[in-house]
């Protein structure tokens, strides 16, 4: 029997659509259609840019009248509406996500092939979307996912940034950043919406007139709506992802055109434009720069105005032509804060009920309450926003007044409760006294809620004993968890299609809705064939990643080696320095004995450090300088490799995941709050070391203890530790491996051509008060567990089944469970799978 192509054997699975031949005909129609009137050029002179950008128009096609029509259903049916607001949404690329969702991933592939043009290279062309950080960013775009595909009338609201996370080279070692011009080409995905432009108002000051609060004399600028479809997948459900791009408002700062100063007041007004220029590139950290307060309020105000547009706009339970009793609007929406960036709603919602809508300050609290959710997303202290009271009352002066009296209400209460407990009323006080006062944007959230909830068990728990301590004790019943999850669409059907068909042969699809599924391999983990397709497919994925490293960054590696990945935010929590320790040790160990066995690694780091992160981007270069050292020793040989994988970005994620064979998730206990990529990894069939961290705990509690690599603290030990006084040089002196490691650390063994360039990581790691994240207290644990690793890599068999037991075990962590937790607990609606009716295609 002729082995099937990669090719031939997807398109035997029928989730990707089977290509029938008459639709290949019309898809191939419409292609050139857009070739020549869209894109405006013809076969002799288009470039494969000009084709994805046909593919694009095309799928696009398909997606329209499903989007116009759930559009006209939510209105027709007036469902709870749900508003995700995030200053962050790392979608990555669309154009298979569309073709997938909307099953017609074989037809375009078959149409496209008889135009002799292949999907995988048009893809190519398609810019990431990078609107987003990190796990935060990308948390949110799985959620679009999510509520699509469980029929939830869900919006996500956000920011069209211009510039999204910068892209990341790397020169002699050293990271440099560049602007991301994603949209230079265009953006064939969004629909620009310029009659919703909304005016956003900042600056100005607050007078009394009869008793009300009026702002005045502030500046405008304009929201201008971008809106991209979200498609669930296989259900005709489009909900719209609506992100605002900042306008100059010409017509509400009029005065400056009189009086002959014209040129220079429309140069001035492109400085309004600058809000919403470029994300802010840090991850779990706060930098408190006045642009960001604005960016954060623009997304506020001009979503808020939106929200509030719909409610009044239905056409249900009112007699007049619009919906003014406000009293329902907690029933007809609910709004979910991710993390606290868009935290101003809660003081926006209060001055849009009471100062514009003219509601008691106490009905307004009440409705605000009931339809404001907050999630956190970390216990780090830097990341915490608190922004100054004088920031504040420049650029918002009126929201500093409401969140004063928010917090005067606030803290009437707690004093009624508990009298003379003075010490408990500044501990709940959303304004914290200092050298400056500062707003505590988290109390804010909480105070303003009906339910809080943390990323997963662990940091859900830890958030009522630490971060949130008092406020728990206050209000209990507000704290809930809703452990992370991502969407088995992209992060397996996408990324990973071998393994996808492989499972869908055993299984059927339903997995692919309901993830638990996947369940039912535990059967088949002792079937001798099973074990050796998933095999043979991470193999082939493994010598695919080979091949794309040798062709993008020039490096040779081993394709039978253990493909050891770490892949995130360079962080000081999130220890890449312990990996780094351990590539040491290890290349130690093979000089010592060159001779010696050894299973052969090839160890990847990949991410990017925030730009002004000092540490973060010394660590990126000590991976590389001990990559240098490592990979050029001829005594090494391919037993071991470091890779820093350059320009770390969704894209990269969906091609590396699926070739892992571990996944390295080794933050300090208590620091991670969930972590995603965890589950990535897992479902796409890597084994993980880990510490009891994050979302690592629950994946050991589904997987069993046997069958992943636990090591280190836990929290509880941490909190020990502390408690005792952490010394790291105690460590240091008892470990002559570690001792070794941090010496040639230190001595520049690394860095010959400056030896002094790596004492700051030496020192942050060994000093009186260094080592937060107590590296060198979990290394000997470590070292040790990755000597386990090694030993059950030498038994693929052994090795092969546990990754099987782990891709069955990871059904909890898709994000459709999380949604269906997030709609049942929190929003009060209910998810379904019930498709809505077929469109008719091709006419309104
Ligand atoms: C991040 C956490 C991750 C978590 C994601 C998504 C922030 C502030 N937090 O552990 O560090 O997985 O959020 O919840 O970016």
């Amino acid at each position: 029997k002729v082995p099937l192509t990669d090719k031939d054997r997807r398109k035997q699975i029928s989730i990707r659509g089977l290509p029938l031949l008459e639709n290949v005909a019309s898809v191939k129609k419409t292609f050139n259609r857009h070739l020549h009137f869209t894109i405006v050029k013809d076969r002799n002179v288009a470039t494969n840019r000009d084709y994805y950008l046909s593919t694009a128009y095309t799928v696009r096609d398909h997606l329209v009248g499903r989007w116009i029509r759930t559009q006209q259903h939510y209105y027709d049916t007036d469902p709870k509406r749900v508003y995700y607001l995030s200053l962050e949404y790392y979608m990555g690329r669309s154009l298979s996500n569309m073709m997938i969702n909307l099953g017609i991933e074989s037809e375009l592939d078959e149409s496209l092939y008889e135009l002799g043009l292949s999907i995988e290279e048009l893809e190519e062309f398609e810019e990431d979307a990078g609107l987003g950080n990190g796990g935060l960013g990308r948390l949110a775009a799985c959620f679009l996912d999510s509520m699509a595909t469980l029929g939830l009338a869900g919006y996500g609201y956000g920011l069209r940034y211009e510039f999204g996370i910068f892209q990341q080279t790397i020169k002699d070692g050293f990271q440099c950043e560049e602007p991301d011009d994603w949209l230079r080409y265009g953006n064939p995905w969004e629909v620009p919406r310029p009659e919703y432009q909304i005016p956003v108002n900042l600056y100005g000051r607050v007078i009394e007139q009869n008793g009300k609060s009026k702002w005045v004399d502030t500046k405008v600028i304009m929201a201008m709506p971008y809106d991209t479809p979200v498609p669930g997948f296989n259900n005709n459900v489009v909900n719209t992802l609506r992100l605002w791009s900042a306008k100059a408002a010409q017509k509400f700062n009029f005065q400056f055109f009189n009086d002959g100063e014209y040129l220079n007041a429309v140069s001035e007004q492109s400085l309004a434009e600058n809000v919403t220029r470029v994300l802010y590139p840090n991850d779990n950290y706060m930098q408190g720069k006045e642009l960001r307060l604005k960016q954060e309020y623009f997304l506020v105000a001009a979503t808020l105005s939106d929200i509030i547009r719909r409610y009044k706009h239905s056409k249900f339970g009112v007699s007049s032509a619009t919906r003014d009793d406000f009293s329902t609007f907690p029933d007809k929406v609910a709004i979910q804060l991710n993390d606290t960036h868009p935290a101003l709603t809660i003081a926006e919602l209060m001055r849009l009920l009471v100062d514009i809508e003219g509601l008691e300050w106490d009905v307004a609290w009440d409705v605000t309450r009931r339809a404001c959710a907050y999630t956190n997303h970390t216990l780090m202290p830097e990341a915490v926003e608190r922004w100054t009271v004088g920031l504040l009352e420049y650029v918002l002066p009126r929201h500093l007044q409401i969140i004063y009296y928010i917090n005067l209400r606030h803290l009437q209460e707690v004093a009624a409760r508990y009298p003379g407990d003075d010490n408990r009323i500044r501990n709940l006080s959303i304004v914290e006294e200092g050298d400056e006062k500062r707003i505590n944007m988290a109390y804010l959230a909480i105070v303003g809620s009906h339910v809080v909830n943390g990323v997963a068990k662990i940091h859900s728990d830890l958030l009522k004993t630490t971060l949130f301590k008092s406020f728990y004790e206050l209000t209990p019943e507000k704290f809930q968890n809703k452990t992370n999850g991502i969407t088995p669409r992209r992060w397996l059907v996408l990324s990973n299609p071998n393994l996808s068909d492989a499972i869908a042969e055993k299984i059927g699809e339903d997995w692919i809705t309901k993830l638990d599924d996947l369940k039912r391999l535990r059967e088949f983990v002792n079937n001798e064939a099973f074990v050796r397709d998933i095999q043979q497919v991470k193999q082939e994925n493994k010598h695919r990643l080979a091949e794309w490293l040798l062709k993008t960054q020039h490096q040779q590696i081993n394709p039978m080696s253990l493909y050891d990945m770490q892949v995130k935010r360079i962080h000081e929590y999130k220890r890449q320095l312990l990996n780094v320790l351990h590539i040491i040790t290890l290349y130690n160990r093979i000089k010592a004995k060159p001779d010696g066995k050894y299973v052969p690694r090839t160890v990847m780091i990949g991410g990017k450090a925030a730009p002004g992160y000092h540490m973060a981007k010394k660590i990126i270069k000590l991976i590389n300088s001990v990559g240098k050292v490592v990979n050029n020793d001829p005594v090494i040989g391919d037993r071991l490799k470091v890779v820093f994988l350059e320009n770390y970005r969704v894209t990269m994620a969906e091609q590396i995941i699926p070739a892992a064979d571990l996944s390295e998730q080794i933050s300090l206990a208590g620091m991670e709050a969930s972590g995603t990529s965890n589950m990535k990894f897992m479902l796409n069939g890597s084994m993980t070391i880990c510490t009891l961290d994050g979302a690592n705990v629950e994946m050991a509690e589904e997987v069993g203890d046997d069958n992943i690599f636990i090591f280190g603290m836990t929290v509880e030990d941490v909190d020990k530790r502390r408690e005792q006084g952490y010394r790291a040089r105690e460590f240091y002196e008892k470990n002559a491996e570690l001792k070794q490691a941090m010496d040639q650390i230190r001595d520049g063994f690394f860095s010959p051509e400056n030896p002094e360039l790596f004492h700051e990581i030496f020192d942050s790691l060994m000093n009186e008060h260094g080592d937060h994240y107590m590296l060198l207290a979990d290394y000997e644990s470590y070292i040790k567990c990755q000597e386990r690793v090694s030993e059950l890599f030498k038994d693929p068999i052994a090795w092969t089944k546990k990754c099987i037991l782990n891709i069955a075990a990871s059904g909890k962590f898709s994000s459709d469970r999380t949604i269906a937790e997030y709609a049942r607990e929190i929003w009060g609606v209910t998810p379904t799978l019930h498709p809505l009716p077929h469109p008719h295609e091709g006419r309104p």
